[in-house]
């Protein structure tokens, strides 16, 4: 095991530039959902990357915003305490977009404050020409002196493997800190949970998405065939016309939504799912702490 490298790396970012994919394509699964609209992933995900010479262990974190309500302040403080927790930080900005002022502030009110080891990863880049990415990166050299700037598109796989190369350099040597077959550390309800609030991201608009919580309530293997899976879950919602949007007419958009967790489902886990979903209306369950627990938003106390 001489000069076997393992550590933590905290994927941060302001919300919807990408942490997610990029997660999601360097460990080749599905951990972290993804949707098209910010503030998606609401509790820290832990990857792990096993390399023949390196174990990296990347922490997907929830997009930095600023928020009022006791989810948002939740969700923020679980990418603060995974940055606290990091050896190396990678800070994700949108190559379209390029620096705005949340991203500065990020750098600002984080990166100065914990001097890491700090990789810029420019995301996004086929959605630009190519003749754009230099400037960017020199403008990027005059916002933070970071340790390497490596432009990337998480979703057509490009420049990836330079990435993972550019964090082996800044690990401690260490011998590995997970088993070689782990590569999660997601408790099965919550990860159930996730794939469920995600095919409500992509099947309902605006503000619902940010209304729902799913508590996963059961999960059991058939008493005969242990390749099937039964699930109970609960989609909570804050208003009475929420529940409604949710079910749809005749039922139809809960259908759906059931049908495609439940078809991702059986893909992920490699088992037959049967799914029994249920809405209800819980006011301000944002501010509920004890739910909030329950679903795994724990982070303040
Ligand atoms: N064109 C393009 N789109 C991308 C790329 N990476 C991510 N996206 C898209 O950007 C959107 C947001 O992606 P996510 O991975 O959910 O972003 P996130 O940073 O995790 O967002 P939060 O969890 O809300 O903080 C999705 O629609 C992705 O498909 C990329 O390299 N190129
Ligand atoms: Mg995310």
């Amino acid at each position: 095991m001489e000069n076997f490298r393992a550590g933590f790396v905290a994927i941060v970012g302001r919300p919807n530039v990408g942490k997610s994919t990029l997660l999601n394509n360097i460990i080749g699964t599905k951990l972290s959902i993804v949707s098209p609209r910010p503030q998606t992933t609401r509790i820290r995900i832990l990857g792990v990357k096993h390399l023949p010479d390196a174990q990296i262990i990347f922490l997907d974190t929830p997009g930095i915003q600023k928020g009022k309500d006791l989810l948002t302040k939740s969700v923020v403080e679980s990418a603060v305490t995974s940055i606290e927790d990091a050896d190396v930080i990678c800070m994700v900005i949108e190559a379209d977009r390029g620096w705005t002022n949340e991203d500065k502030q990020i750098v600002e009110n984080y990166l100065k404050k914990l001097n890491k080891p700090t990789i810029l990863v420019i995301n996004k880049i086929d959605k630009i020409q190519r003749d754009l990415v230099l400037p960017l990166i020199e403008e990027s050299t005059k916002i933070y002196s970071f340790n390497d700037i490596v432009p990337v598109s998480a979703i057509k796989n490009i420049n990836i493997d330079e990435l993972i190369n550019t964090i082996k350099k800044y690990l401690p040597e260490s011998p590995p800190l997970y088993p070689e077959d782990q590569i999660t550390d997601l408790p099965l309800k919550l990860y159930i949970g996730e794939i469920i609030r995600e095919k409500v991201f992509f099947n309902t608009r605006d503000e619902i998405p940010y209304s729902v919580a799913v508590d996963v309530e059961s999960v059991k293997e058939g008493d005969v065939n242990k390749d099937m899976l039964f699930i109970d879950a609960t989609i909570y919602v804050e208003k009475d016309n929420h529940k409604g949007i949710i079910i749809g007419k005749k039922g139809q958009m809960l259908k759906k939504i059931g049908t495609q967790a439940r078809q991702e489902l059986e893909h992920l886990l490699g088992k037959k799912v049967v799914l029994n979903l249920h809405v209800k209306v819980k006011e301000r369950w944002k501010e509920d702490i004890r739910l909030l627990r329950a679903l795994g938003y724990n982070q303040i106390s």
